[in-house]
């Protein structure tokens, strides 16, 4: 059983993509700041799916689940401010930083 990914955004949809091997850790930041689509202050999976997507993630939901796993620290589902550091050490693990 293979993951896939359902909905696919059209690459248009989704904004130039990114040099991702050149971002800062503040242009990492402002990805996901800018990725909270309804300005709640917090960025739910769909947002973060979003946001991986415009950072080239081959598989955007899947980063999404993991990265809910890794940084939402009081698990109520979505990635506050509080918790954003610890999302952007994680996408700096998965590789989206500066080389
Ligand atoms: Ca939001
Ligand atoms: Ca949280």
């Amino acid at each position: 059983m293979g993951f896939q990914a359902r909905d696919k955004t059209p690459r248009e949809l989704q904004g130039p993509k990114l040099p991702v091997s050149r971002l800062t850790d503040e242009q990492l930041r402002s990805i996901f700041m800018e990725s909270d689509i309804n300005k709640d202050g917090v960025l739910s999976k769909k947002e973060l799916k979003q946001a991986f997507g415009r950072l080239g993630a081959l598989i955007p939901a899947f980063r999404a689940y993991c990265v809910l796993h890794h940084a939402d620290a009081n698990h109520d589902g979505v990635v506050d401010k509080d918790e954003l550091d610890e999302l952007i050490k994680y996408a700096y693990r998965l590789g989206y930083k500066v080389t």
